[in-house]
């Protein structure tokens, strides 16, 4: 079978720091797909196939573009049912929704004004001013305004974790003995922000530090590897 095409945002020095890619990297490999990625900066996005996909994620699987974490990871799930499922049935995918809803309102985009300067450091030189410019008319601040008082906001963002920490001290992974696509949905967002930020979000001895390192060495540690920060 010809591998899968992941087509994965690409930072300087081949950090590959895509929250959104990084919950289909691990998903791929969870259902031990052979793929392979194609780095791909943020303004490289419109080359993409026929130029109609907004965002990364995008797999090319044969003749079949797929482009949505969550479409992708549905898409994989229907596509290769004799695989390991990535939800545990389908109540584990309707409860993902779930997760997934919650870790993007809550948590997801509470994090990015604090990091979203760190990002702009370690983008490849020709996104830089695309990046400053496209996140100052989203939020209506610059990337330096948005990380001020990142500290206090970081503060509130460990106390909006205690579901997940409750939960993870009780169990190694969200999907119970071993990691599912729930456990992805949310490591994603802690890769982009070590990839990208000495910004700490997690603290060692915090059973969410625990699981994330657990995630971390998931898959022969695909997720550690490249340049980063090691918090
Ligand atoms: N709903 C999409 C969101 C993906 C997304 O926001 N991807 C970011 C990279 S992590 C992106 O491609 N952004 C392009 C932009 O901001 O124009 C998904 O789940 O895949």
């Amino acid at each position: 079978m010809a591998a899968i095409a992941l087509y994965d945002l690409v930072g300087a020095d081949d950090r590959r720091f895509s929250s959104h890619c990084w919950r289909i990297r691990p998903a791929l490999a969870h259902k031990g797909l052979n793929f392979e990625t194609v780095p791909t900066p943020f303004t490289g996005i419109p080359a993409i196939g026929d130029g109609s996909f907004p965002t990364l994620p995008v797999i090319r699987d044969g003749e079949t573009w797929v482009c949505d974490s969550g479409v992708i990871a549905a898409y994989l799930e229907a596509t290769y049912p004799d695989r390991p499922s990535l939800f545990g049935g389908s109540a584990g995918q309707a409860l993902t929704q779930f997760v997934s809803h919650w870790w993007r309102g809550r948590m997801h985009l509470f994090v990015m004004p604090m990091i979203l300067q760190d990002i702009h450091s370690h983008l490849v030189p020709e996104d830089q001013d695309w990046f400053a410019e496209s996140r100052k008319k989203r939020f209506g601040k610059s990337i330096a305004e948005l990380a001020e008082g990142r500290e206090e906001r970081r503060v509130e963002f460990r106390t909006r974790l205690e579901p997940l920490r409750q939960m993870l001290g009780g169990q190694p992974f969200l999907g119970g003995e071993t990691a599912l696509y729930a456990d992805y949905l949310v490591m994603g967002t802690f890769i982009w922000a070590r990839k990208m930020s000495p910004f700490a979000l997690v603290e060692a001895g915090d059973p969410v530090h625990d699981w994330m390192n657990r995630c971390l060495d998931l898959y022969d540690g695909m997720a550690r590897s490249g340049p980063g920060f090691d918090w």
